[in-house]
Formats: C-alpha cells, sequence, structure tokens
C-alpha cells in the first residue's frame, strides 16, 4: 500500500485514554499504557500536518446509569472532576486539540465519541469536524469493542472515511476473541485497518 500523507481535512480520534481505564484504574483495559507512545506519534505527526486532533473522555456523573449499582454493567468509573477522569498524563495533548465529553447524563450511555460535545462550546463532534471540512478521521485508544468501535461505525455512517489505527487500540477481550470481533465488524462495514508504518508527513 502507498503511503497516506496526513492532510490539514484529517482527524485524529483519540478515545478515552483516561486513567480509569487504565491498569490500577476503575475500570482497566490490560495493556493500555502501552499504546500511549504509539499514541503520541501520532499526535506529533497530526500536529505538524495541521491536522484536527480530538481526545473524547467519558464524563459520567457520579450515579450514572452504566454503574452496577444502577443495574448496569460496569464498576463506577471516569466520574466528572475526579483523577480517573483525566487524560493518562504521559500523553501528548496539544493547545489545539478538541476535548470531546460523552455520556455525562445521568440516564444515557453514550459509547460514541460523536454523541459527546465540547463542554464550553456545546457543539458535537460532527459539527466540529464538519465545520473544519474534515473527510477523514484516524481513531486509536480504548476499548476496542465499546468506544472504538462505536465512534469508528457512527464515523462511516455519518460519511466519513475511516482508518482504524489497530497498533493503537486496546480491547478489554473478556470474553477472549472480543477485541478481535470488534475489530472484524468494523472492517465489514469499510474501515481500513492501518498502523504508524502506512501514514507519512510528506
Ligand atoms: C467504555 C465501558 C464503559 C469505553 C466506557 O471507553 O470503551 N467502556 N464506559
Ligand atoms: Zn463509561
Amino acid at each position: 500500500m502507498a503511503k497516506l500523507r496526513v492532510l490539514p481535512f484529517d482527524a485524529l480520534i483519540v478515545v478515552d485514554m483516561q486513567n480509569d481505564f487504565m491498569p490500577g484504574g476503575a475500570l482497566p483495559v490490560p495493556n493500555a499504557l502501552t499504546i500511549i507512545p504509539t499514541i503520541n506519534r501520532y499526535v506529533e505527526l497530526f500536529e505538524k500536518a495541521n491536522a484536527t486532533i480530538v481526545f473524547t473522555r467519558d464524563w459520567h456523573p457520579k450515579n450514572h446509569a452504566s454503574f452496577k449499582s444502577r443495574g448496569g454493567p460496569w464498576p463506577p468509573h471516569c466520574i466528572q472532576n475526579t483523577y480517573g477522569a483525566e487524560l493518562h498524563p504521559d500523553l501528548i495533548v496539544p493547545k489545539s486539540a478538541v476535548i470531546i465529553s460523552k455520556a455525562f447524563k445521568e440516564d444515557e450511555e453514550a459509547y460514541s465519541g460523536f454523541k459527546g460535545v465540547e463542554l464550553e462550546s456545546k457543539k458535537d463532534l460532527n459539527s466540529i469536524l464538519r465545520s473544519r471540512e474534515v473527510k477523514r478521521v484516524f481513531v486509536s485508544g480504548v476499548a476496542t469493542e465499546y468506544c472504538v468501535k462505536a465512534t469508528a461505525l457512527d464515523a462511516v455512517d455519518l460519511g466519513y472515511q475511516v482508518f482504524l489505527l489497530i497498533d493503537a487500540v486496546k480491547g478489554i477481550n473478556q470474553p477472549p476473541g472480543s477485541e478481535e470481533q470488534a475489530v472484524n465488524e468494523m472492517l465489514a462495514k469499510g474501515v481500513v485497518a492501518i498502523t504508524i508504518d502506512d501514514i507519512t508527513l510528506l
């Protein structure tokens, strides 16, 4: 495959690289720390190309409907304004990055970044990307089977060309095989899996 050149109308989406999803956190994704250096390399490439860089974050109120205490599947995690909800400190987060918060309403689950908003402007991710004339999105982060998959598939439905950064995602993989299944689902819907070696600046 010829290398892909990163263009100003591209967007990197880094999904939910928050402390609670890292080992030791409330809802750990195995080996999630190992993708941070690769994500940082993508961030630097996209920054140099003047492309859009988006970080999504799970941003739950403390009584969120997805928590076990309310009959949901998950332990409490990513509670607004706590350490667990912060992006991991080793991530490079440029000043110009767009931060998208999601699942901040008590009674609504939202896995996809496209269900989130930039809190200050209240703009949703699709409007932000459309106003910047973004055509292609490159998705990384955690968890492959949940928020990464939901974000990538919404992007396909919204008409973006979608790349999955396969060297920069991690799944919970419970039961084993579920991460691979999620990747295959994305590929079947037109998502293209690439690694950092498939990308170039010039
Ligand atoms: C996620 C489970 C619960 C994710 C968020 O970021 O994939 N998974 N909340
Ligand atoms: Zn959550």
